[in-house]
């Protein structure tokens, strides 16, 4: 029988509850080596060390499954609203630790491991990394997820269960090479498969008109083809494991696993064929970030998670409440971007199809029930569907977006909106062949839009929103992002975790904004030095790594200069590193500057079909070679590419920079998270005034943060002008020589980058000549304060007091309040 979620079975159950477990590490260490003997089968005595993995994670489990299924029976009693979270993407990372400090059992599993002479910190390496997303929006759901158990919301994330997650990056010859990710391939314990959780899902087909006398006629949609989803659950255990959501992932499966016919008559294979395409769908997640994908398979995932998803909602709430009518009251679903927007169409259809519901009730409440989140605003990156496509795919669903179409359209025109604007907002667009919008479906089927920082909202109401913002002004909000703290300095950074307790206490564990208490001792020298003696030691921790990875030996005492982050143009990975090649030229040309000691660090993963992406990457991997060898600059220059950027990885960068680039060209990067972990863990940011760089600048003081560049007008501006980059360069001797010697080849054969090099002499897209100039004179300007260690130190510890406001518990309790109307414990 269904042991979660639901909490009580249809079935009454009279077993009596076993009883709670013991948390010191006796008892701990004793039930390791029980699961260790009868859940894996193995002697202590023999055991792998990932065997003690797998033992230690049941056994956390376990208690983990305790507070699961209370805080289940307490959300059945209380009755209180849910909160379903549907995203393409959740980066997850690995949950061990996260468990472990979430249940206050750090240093009890520690011990307990120890009598057996394992040790935790060894071993938690060994857990895969699931990266079922790309990057900021994937983490983003993540960071969601742990915060609403952490703050008390009964929230409920819905995605995909991709075998194959985010593509594993290798760099060979200087190129990034993709291999595919298996994190399943020794089980994952995490996860409890629910194979009586399925919903069948169909696609194609046709639609038929069914009149029965007496009754108003209705529509039938009879798919060509239909395929299971089966749920598989993870728990996720809020701070102080007060509270245990659950994350149900989907997984595709035929409703026939062999087709018995075509088995007897010999065709063994063409008996699997139907099998292996159903599976197909949740086989890998697409690497595309910023940019559509347009593939086929690509609808069928997003229709399948969002199909599942919303049936069981429904479900759950008939089962609960009887009754559709109160939906609303009972949950709200949150659209992470327009991957699940086709839930609009679908919603309207399961409730007057399915559920026989009026057109105008059911508009009604889906409009109550469905809020929307847009992570960008880059033309390339917004969702459309050929209506062809969407048609033979979807052919019901396509009915419905023309209906809502119609209606959306006669709001407008009572409205007084004239035919331009009118296009605009239509959900067909009618431009380049007729394709689907997928931000307007998403955005007409919601009561709440938001952007994830004030900058971005703004530029939302002004942009591809302008026109459905004159029409519906109430509706567009802002929601900046945030992290967890939890994830991103209590367990990333332990040694920082323990000054701070030292210094104000622990109460900052729970509520976040005490750190602030930290800022009065930003002078204090005593306290300073332990600061940075912490970045230190992690700046040496991180040194081993790249030394063990690529045999590059580093200074932990040079500045680390940390860009990590998906390769893209508009992120400007390219103006980094010509500013790294300027200075490699100005160091020996100008022997007599005391230039500042600096290793520059690169991470980040470009999608496999991005051009320009991987000609970034291999650019800094071959500047990366000629430095790093030549004598002449030896400790004054390094360049390092870490491969295989994920999160795992980031938990080591984040605590180990000294200097976080945030460096996007304005007005396009929505919001970034990375440029929170990074000042939490006091990095001082050198940045554009962009996303949430804006809001980092009012909490942290300007003062302590570096900003520089075109604001996101003046970008505008340029591009309207059609403002080129010659002449710019022609007036910038350090600019001109740095894109000299990289076209005439010091890094590589001439002409391998003249692509990249006649992009900034054209028209400049992304600012990069524009910007060079703000940009070099900022660092240089950095390179002052970091000749005064007391000045750097003090501005790093305003960083990390500072931050507070950037907790994603704080974004939750926003969104709880403004537009779930869910309750929060605290
Ligand atoms: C963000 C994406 C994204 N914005 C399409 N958009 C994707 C778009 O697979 N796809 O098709 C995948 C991802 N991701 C990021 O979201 C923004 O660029 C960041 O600025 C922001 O911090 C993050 C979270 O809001």
């Amino acid at each position: 029988s269904e042991a979660s979620f639901e909490g009580v079975d249809d079935v009454a159950m009279a077993a009596p509850k076993p009883a709670p477990r013991r948390n010191d590490s006796a008892a701990l260490a004793k039930e390791i080596a029980e699961k260790l003997t009868y859940a894996i089968g193995k002697d202590p005595a023999t055991a792998r060390r990932h065997d003690w993995l797998e033992a230690t994670t049941l056994a956390v489990r376990d208690r983990i499954v305790d507070h699961w299924l209370a805080s289940n029976a307490r959300n059945n009693a209380s009755g209180a609203k849910r909160v379903c979270y549907l995203s393409m993407e959740f980066l997850i990372g690995r949950l061990l630790r996260d468990a472990i400090n979430n249940l206050g059992l750090s240093e009890a599993i520690r011990d307990a491991l120890s009598a057996y002479d394992v040790e935790i910190d060894l071993i938690e390496l060994l857990e895969p990394d699931a990266a079922l997303g790309n990057g900021g929006l994937g983490r983003l759901a993540a960071c969601f997820m742990e915060s609403m158990a952490s703050t008390g919301v009964p929230g409920f994330g819905y995605g995909i269960r991709y075998v194959h997650g985010f593509f594993r990056q290798e760099v060979v010859d200087g190129q990034q090479v993709e291999l595919p990710e298996t994190w399943l391939e020794h089980g994952n314990p995490w996860e409890f498969e629910r194979r009586e959780r399925a919903f069948e899902i169909g696609f194609g087909g046709k639609v038929t008109m069914i009149e029965e006398a007496g009754k108003p006629p209705r529509q039938v949609w009879r798919p060509a083809e239909r395929i299971l989803a089966v749920a598989y659950d993870t728990p996720i255990v809020g701070w102080r494991g007060a509270r245990v959501n659950t994350l149900r992932l989907w997984s595709a499966r035929a409703l026939d696993p062999i087709l018995l016919d075509a088995f007897n008559s010999g065709d063994h294979i063409g008996a699997l064929l139907e099998a292996n395409r159903a599976q197909s769908i949740t086989q890998v997640l697409y690497p595309a970030d910023s940019h559509l994908a347009g593939q086929e398979l690509r609808l069928r995932q997003e229709f399948f998670f969002s199909s599942a998803s919303l049936q069981d909602i429904i479900r759950h709430h008939l089962k609960r409440h009887g009754d559709l009518t109160t939906l609303p009251d009972k949950v709200a679903i949150q659209l992470n971007d327009t991957h699940p927007a086709v839930s609009v169409a679908e919603m309207m259809r399961l409730l007057i199809d399915v559920h026989a519901m009026g057109w105008d009730q059911a508009w009604d409440i889906t409009k109550k029930v469905f809020s929307y989140t847009n992570h960008t605003l880059l033309p390339e990156a917004l969702e459309t569907w050929p209506v062809n496509l969407f048609e033979r795919l979807l052919p019901r669903q396509m009915q419905i977006i023309y209906a809502i179409n119609a209606q959306i359209i006669r709001e407008a025109t009572q409205s007084g909106l004239d035919g331009g604007k009118i296009a605009a907002i239509s959900l067909i667009d009618e431009g380049s062949g007729r394709r689907v919008r997928m931000g307007q479906l998403a955005f007409v089927g919601s009561h709440a839009i938001n952007g994830v920082s004030a900058l971005h909202t703004e530029l939302m109401k002004k942009t591809v929103f302008h026109n459905l913002h004159e029409l519906y002004p109430e509706r567009i909000q802002n929601k900046t992002n945030g992290v967890t703290p939890r994830r991103w300095i209590m367990e990333c950074n332990p040694d920082l975790t323990a000054l701070v307790t030292e210094a104000i206490g622990p109460g900052f564990k729970d509520d976040i904004t005490k750190i602030k208490g930290l800022d009065a001792l930003a002078t204090d020298a005593g306290f300073r030095d332990k600061f940075m003696a912490v970045k230190l030691r992690n700046k040496q921790r991180l040194a081993k790594t790249i030394e063990e990875r690529l045999a590059i030996s580093v200074d932990p005492h040079a500045m680390f200069d940390v860009q990590v982050k998906r390769i893209h143009e508009y992120k400007r990975q390219f103006l980094n590193i010509i500013e790294a090649v300027a200075l490699y030229d100005q160091i020996r040309s100008h022997p007599e500057i005391a230039w500042q000691p600096r290793v520059k660090i690169f991470a980040g993963k470009a999608a496999p079909s991005y051009a320009n992406a991987k000609q970034i990457i291999h650019l800094a991997n071959d500047v990366a070679r000629v430095i790093n060898a030549d004598p002449s600059v030896q400790n004054l220059l390094k360049v390092v590419f870490l491969p295989n950027y994920n999160v795992s990885l980031a938990e080591q960068i984040m605590p180990a920079a000294d200097l976080s680039e945030q460096i996007s060209t304005a007005g396009l990067e929505a919001s970034g998270t990375g440029n929170m972990k990074f000042a939490m863990n006091g990095a001082l940011t050198i940045g554009t005034l962009d996303g949430a760089n804006v809001e980092m600048l009012e909490h942290i003081g300007e003062d302590n943060i570096f900003i520089f560049g075109l604001t996101a007008e003046q970008v505008a501006a340029r591009r309207a002008n059609g403002q080129g980059g010659r002449e710019i360069i022609e007036n910038s001797p350090i600019l001109k020589g740095a894109l000299d010697s990289i076209s005439h080849g010091v890094f590589s054969e001439p002409g391998r980058y003249s692509n990249l090099i006649d992009n900034l002499y054209g028209n400049d897209w992304w600012m990069i000549a524009a910007d060079f100039e703000a940009y070099w004179q900022t660092q240089r300007r950095l390179d002052t304060v970091w000749q005064d260690p007391t000045a750097w130190g003090t501005k790093a510890v305003h960083n990390t007091a500072r931050m507070a406001w950037f907790s994603s518990d704080r974004s939750i309790r926003e969104y709880a309040k403004d537009i779930w109307s869910a309750p929060t414990g605290a």
